[in-house]
């Protein structure tokens, strides 16, 4: 649910420091949390375009500590890919354009608040993976973004949504829910909400181990949906890693365990043919190598022991997250239908039941690509992963 000005106000765009005139603005985008607009200017001739986002305030309580955030940590990127040299480097990161009174936000009359940013050209991003090549440049990427950002100076980032993956405080929220019954929908999913009682104890796994202090915490960008990730049109590498609003602390594992989530099944989040939901062994093989092959160096071995069970794990916070807004009235995410997010939550249990049917094959898997040994595997017992077998470097 949203409040406010959700069209973007013509005024608004004339704050951003901007010239040239305004050809069109559009709504853009698949992302289930902000309001995205694609804007084209003419300026002297030339075609430039923007991306303009109306931050969900319902989501992030505090703008202004998530574009504190955004411009430390894209000023960081850009600083360390200028002086490594890289010449397309405002396409491997995002560039904030300010208002013209040097804010990184303009706010509307509702009170709403707008950023923008210089638009990517040539890319796009995908809602499933087509490849085992394909899944390791976006492991690639996100492998790339943590050791980016492992050397940030200065004092903690903010958490811009506090307790984002703290799956005990989820379930409480979810037993609230269940027991409130605001929308009287307890009835229509029964199996599902029986389905994350059994799993509460192993989920609360990774975040017991986080505050624990066996794992180490480390700026993560927290929202790894494939999504979030621009790949080049021509030479379908990746280029930039988007939607920061939830780049705060974290654990490594939060980051590749929802790459795992994403990428390694060829069925839609919103897949209502549960059949489709398959966990291929191929799309992870290729994502886990990609990943490792960049963030390998930065990781400690209690992050690594850990890298499968971590797909699981984002998998259950995300069905149980669905689920309880299925259950408070979908109130969080934009749903396109009646019951869509039931149907997601279906979804990630599908995948959760599909991993486990693989579980110690996965786990095999993961350790011989960890070691460097997974071309010796010949027959994984994976599905799909054949596929990556022949994929070769
Ligand atoms: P949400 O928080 O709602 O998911 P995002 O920041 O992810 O919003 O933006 C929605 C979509 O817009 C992304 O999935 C991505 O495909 C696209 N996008 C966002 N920023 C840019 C950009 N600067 N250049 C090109 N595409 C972008
Ligand atoms: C949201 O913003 P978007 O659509 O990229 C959500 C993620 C979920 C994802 C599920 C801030 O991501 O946590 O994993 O939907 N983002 C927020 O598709 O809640
Ligand atoms: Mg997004």
């Amino acid at each position: 649910m949203d409040t406010g000005c959700v069209s973007l106000p013509q005024d608004v765009l004339s704050q951003f420091a901007i010239y040239g005139e305004l050809a069109f603005v559009q709504p853009f985008g698949s992302g289930h949390i902000n309001h995205t607009y694609r804007s084209q200017w003419n300026q002297a001739g030339t075609a430039v375009r923007y991306i303009h986002q109306r931050i969900n305030e319902q989501v992030f309580l505090r703008p202004a500590e998530v574009m504190e955030n955004i411009e430390r940590v894209t000023g960081h990127i850009a600083e360390k890919l200028i002086r490594e040299g890289v010449r397309d480097w405002s396409r491997r990161v995002l560039s904030v354009v300010p208002s013209r009174d040097g804010k990184p936000w303009v706010r509307d009359a509702c009170g709403g608040w707008w950023r923008t940013y210089l638009f990517i050209e040539g890319t796009h991003s995908l809602d499933v993976a087509q490849s085992p090549g394909e899944a390791r440049f976006l492991g690639k990427s996100v492998g790339r973004f943590q050791k980016q950002l492992a050397d940030l100076g200065g004092s903690r980032l903010h958490e811009t949504i506090p307790d984002f993956h703290h799956m005990e405080k989820r379930y409480v929220r979810f037993y609230e829910a269940v027991s409130q019954d605001p929308c009287r929908r307890v009835k229509d999913a029964e199996a599902e909400i029986a389905f994350m009682r059994e799993q509460e104890e192993r989920g609360a796994l990774l975040i017991r181990a986080l505050k624990g202090g066996a794992l180490p915490e480390r700026i993560c960008h927290n929202d790894t949906k494939m999504n979030n990730i621009l790949i080049d049109d021509l030479d379908k590498e990746v280029r930039c890693v988007v939607d920061l609003d939830t780049v705060m602390p974290g654990t490594s594992l939060f980051d590749v365990g929802d790459l795992i989530r994403t990428v390694s099944t060829r069925a839609k989040e919103d897949e209502r043919d549960l059949a489709l939901v398959v966990f291929d062994g191929g799309l992870f093989a290729g994502l886990i190598k990609g990943y490792l092959s960049e963030a390998s160096e930065l990781l400690l071995p209690a992050e690594k022991a850990l890298i499968a069970e971590s797909g699981r794990n984002i998998t259950q916070i995300m069905a149980l997250r669905f689920l309880t807004d299925y259950l408070e009235g979908d109130l969080y995410y934009k749903t396109a239908r009646p019951g869509h997010n039931l149907d997601r939550c279906r979804n990630q249990i599908a995948l959760i039941q599909s991993m486990d049917a693989q579980w110690q094959a996965i786990l095999d898997m993961t350790s011989a690509i960890g070691d460097g040994n997974s071309r010796y595997l010949t027959d994984t017992g994976l599905t799909g992963s054949d596929n990556f077998l022949e994929d070769k470097e």
